[in-house]
């Protein structure tokens, strides 16, 4: 049995919503955010102190698009993955990765500056012009966007798992106003799956029932 550990809509919703998409069978391990202050037990787990965990055997991983990578890989034949022999093959293994190392990056420092550090550190323009990085990297989609529904191969795939999940943090930040129109209608399309509501369903209702708080990681503020 796949074990995920995660914090609500933080990045371990990428696999969570890559499980939800694959229909496979997995126990969710909900942890209030920061779990490295507010978990300290978690760091015998993983010494990281960060989310995504994800265990499935003998298998740790801790980066959400690897874990994406991994699941569909297993779980081939599917729609989600893209096989080496498929044209877009490079172009998937590109944006799979583009979500969290160009598009989650910038946003990370939005959220340290204008949220997650005590008031007295807090850095508006810092935040805002990491704000700005991303939306400038995210416009580099809008060609593509226009004449595709989705990223690769004329499907959706988990590389969109990971841009979306980008799409989604940008959301809790109040950046979506500032999107290019094909990816505003990108977001929105891809909101809409079932896949995508399921997981947000699932880890509501785990929260829940492990009596872990149900707000949204980004939007915690003043984390320790
Ligand atoms: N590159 C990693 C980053 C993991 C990461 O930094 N996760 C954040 C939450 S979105 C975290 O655990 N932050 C809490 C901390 O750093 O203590 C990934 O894509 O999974």
């Amino acid at each position: 049995m796949i074990t995920l550990y995660h914090c609500m809509s933080a990045r371990s919703f990428r696999p969570l919503w890559t499980l939800e998409e694959l229909g496979l069978p997995f126990e969710l391990k909900m942890l209030p955010f920061p779990p490295r202050a507010l978990a300290l037990d978690y760091l015998d787990v993983n010494p990281l102190g960060t989310i995504p965990l994800l265990v499935d055997g003998q298998t740790r991983m801790t980066e959400s698009a690897a874990i994406c990578q991994y699941l569909c890989a297993r779980g081939a034949p599917t729609p989600l993955n893209v096989e080496p022999t498929e044209a877009d093959f490079g172009a998937y293994l590109n944006y799979l990765h583009f979500g969290e190392a160009t598009l989650t990056f910038p946003q990370t420092l939005v959220l340290r500056y204008a949220r997650f550090e005590p008031e007295s550190r807090r850095q508006p323009q810092v935040a805002e012009d990491y704000a700005r990085w991303f939306l400038a990297r995210l416009r580099t989609l809008e060609p593509l966007l226009s004449s595709r529904a989705c990223l690769c191969e004329d499907r959706f795939t988990a590389a969109d798992i990971s841009v979306g999940y980008a799409l989604l943090l940008a959301e809790h930040l109040g950046l979506t106003a500032r999107f290019t129109p094909a990816v505003q209608a990108y977001w929105s399309r891809l909101k809409q799956r079932d896949g995508y509501v399921r997981a947000l369903q699932t880890q509501e209702r785990a929260a829940r029932a492990q009596g872990v708080s149900v707000v949204p990681a980004p939007d915690a503020t003043g984390s320790p």
